[in-house]
Order: structure tokens, then C-alpha cells, then sequence
């Protein structure tokens, strides 16, 4: 997760406009997170309707012994726990004990953030090696600070984050995760699978309108990001489960004509003029069945897959051994 005032590189500025001036307007989910958008993600996992995060980790919590012992009688003990988009680093709590790597990695975009989250974690898990470092696992061309020591990685990444990602870009990440395992190891991660089209409607439509105020709030994030003036009260939240494409879409639609302005090269002002209806994507989320995600595990180079899952399978817990 990110702290609320951060400095964009050039890139991502350039990147952030050419998005608002596509032909269809988008935006990376990243930018959901400033502070107030991470308070706000963690009261969308205490709502009755988004069901994601309590199954998982009632998933977790049941199975942790058993994904322990699976991924030690393949890889031996666990070198090394790592775990890219850490944030609050709690569902670990669930591996640490029967796991007991002998170094647990908290990655994330916002160092600060993990390394308070480590703190106390630290006192409860006294006997493992902790660490924080910063990585953002979407930059393709950005090398991951892992140790070089030998032993076996698993590699941690709950909460279907995956699903943020196209299925193209989900065979890479977990490709390259898959190479980092230098053929020992694994990686343990969560997905939330396909379902009844409701179920997922409600999920990003709660009644209290917490995910509305998450997708609106990017705007005056962009604001603080890009110096532009969008009135997050000229936009509605929007957000549907495309069937054909096993993914829910979440917009921000303009409830009238919008003309949104910042500041571009030379202090000459650039601007997108949104047509009232018009559209602001902002993000996808990709849903698998348990037979899909298998495939591209198996396509991105893991030999041995292993899953868990709750009474309704709506969420799975998969291992995918190197
Ligand atoms: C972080 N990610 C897995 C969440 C999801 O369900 O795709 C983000 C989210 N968007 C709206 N509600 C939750």
C-alpha cells in the first residue's frame, strides 16, 4: 500500500495521461491506494457482500498445517518466505508457525507501511529472519531484491491480487515467479473463482457504498498525483461481472458533459473532455475456474499443483510446487 503524498518518476506521469486519453479512459489499479484508499480497501474486507477476504482466510487458517507439510515434503524447509505486495502482512500470521521459514520478505511498493506491519510481527515470530524492501511487481523490468542464499523459496501472494492482472500478464508474473524458484520451491497463492454472477455483482456493489468511495476516491488521488481537477461529484461508480470475459469491471461514469484539465509540458494546460455517460476504467477483476488457474500454473512452468478451498468454492488456495 502507499503513503498518502508520493512522488511520481516521469514515467508514470506520461503513463497516467496517456491512460485518461485513450480512446477508452483508464487508469492502473495501483493508484487506488494512496492512504485514504487503503483504509478504505480494508473496510471493503470487513462487508458482509465482499466475501474474498474472510474465505480466504478461514481457508487459510484451516489448511495451514496441511500446505505446510505438502510444501515441505517437496522442497524441504522453507529458506525462504517472501511475499510480494506484503501491505499489512497479516494473513502470513497463518504460515509462519507451521511453516517456520528461516527468513520471512515482506515486498512492497510502500517500504514504510511493511516495515510497521514487521514490528509486530517480529515480537509473535521471534525465531524468523525478517526483512522489508521495496518492490512493485508490475514494473516487468524491475529485479525483485531476493537474497542469494541457497534453500528453498516459497513464494506468497494472497488475497487474488492476480486477478488485478489480464490472464497474459498473470502467466508472466507467475512465470517469473516460477524462475525465481531456481527449481526448488513454490508459491502459494489465492484466487477467487468464478461463481454465481450476483454473488459478484454484490461484491463490488456493496449497499454502503465503501467500494463506490474506493473507485471514486482515485480521482482526487490522480489530483494530488498529476495536478488535475476532477470532482469526484461529477462521477458515478460503476461496476459489473462481464461473463465472456470472467472479470469484474469497475468505471467511474460521468453523470454530465466533464471537461478535466492539469497542467502539461511548458505550463500548458492539456485536457480530456468526458461526454456525460462516458466512462474512466479503472479497474479489472479477473476471476478463474480452479481448472483455469491450474493451466496457467502448469503453462507458467510449475510441475506439481495443489488446492485448497471453502464448502462453496468461492475462493482457492493453490500451491504450485517448481
Ligand atoms: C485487491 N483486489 C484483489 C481487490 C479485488 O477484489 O479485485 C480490489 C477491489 N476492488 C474493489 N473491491 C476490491
Amino acid at each position: 500500500m502507499t503513503e498518502d503524498r508520493r512522488d511520481i518518476s516521469e514515467d508514470e506521469r506520461a503513463q497516467i495521461i496517456d491512460g485518461l486519453l485513450a480512446a477508452q479512459a483508464q487508469v492502473a489499479p495501483k493508484y487506488f491506494y494512496d492512504l485514504a484508499g487503503s483504509r478504505l480497501f480494508d473496510v471493503i474486507t470487513l462487508l458482509d457482500e465482499y466475501y474474498p477476504t474472510v474465505t480466504e482466510r478461514a481457508v487459510l487458517q484451516r489448511y495451514a498445517r496441511d500446505i505446510a507439510a505438502t510444501f515441505t515434503a517437496a522442497a524441504g524447509r522453507c529458506a525462504l518466505l517472501a511475499e510480494p505486495g506484503a501491505g499489512s502482512c497479516e494473513k502470513v500470521r497463518f504460515l509462519l508457525p507451521v511453516l517456520t521459514p528461516a527468513q520471512y520478505l515482506a515486498l512492497d511498493v510502500s517500504v514504510d507501511f511493511v516495515a510497521l506491519a514487521l514490528q509486530s510481527l517480529r515480537r509473535d515470530f521471534p525465531q524468523v529472519r525478517m526483512t522489508a524492501a521495496a518492490a512493485d511487481i508490475a514494473q516487468v523490468a524491475q529485479p525483485w531484491p531476493l537474497p542469494d542464499d541457497e534453500g528453498s523459496r516459497l513464494f506468497f501472494y494472497p488475497g487474488s491480487s492476480i486477478g488485478n492482472f489480464t490472464p497474459d500478464e498473470a502467466l508472466a508474473l507467475t512465470a517469473r515467479i516460477h524462475a525465481q524458484c531456481r527449481g526448488q520451491g513454490g508459491l502459494l497463492i489465492g484466487v477467487d473463482l468464478v461463481k454465481d454472477t450476483a454473488v459478484l455483482n454484490a461484491a463490488y456493489n456493496d449497499a454502503l457504498g465503501v467500494t463506490a468511495a474506493f473507485n471514486l476516491n482515485l480521482l482526487r488521488h490522480l489530483n494530488r498525483l498529476i495536478g488535475s481537477d476532477f470532482r469526484p461529484q461529477q462521477w458515478e461508480h460503476l461496476a459489473f461481472y462481464d461473463e465472456a470475459a470472467a472479470r469484474i469491471e469497475m468505471h467511474l461514469r460521468a453523470r454530465e458533459t466533464v471537461t478535466v484539465r492539469w497542467p502539461g509540458e511548458d505550463g500548458q494546460a492539456s485536457e480530456r473532455v468526458f461526454a456525460a455517460g462516458e466512462t474512466l476504467h479503472t479497474e479489472n477483476s479477473y476471476k478463474y475456474t480452479s481448472e483455469a488457474f491450474e493451466a496457467l500454473l502448469a503453462n507458467a512452468g510449475f510441475a506439481q499443483i495443489h488446492r485448497w478451498t471453502d464448502a462453496r468454492e468461492y475462493f482457492g488456495v493453490f500451491l504450485a510446487l517448481a
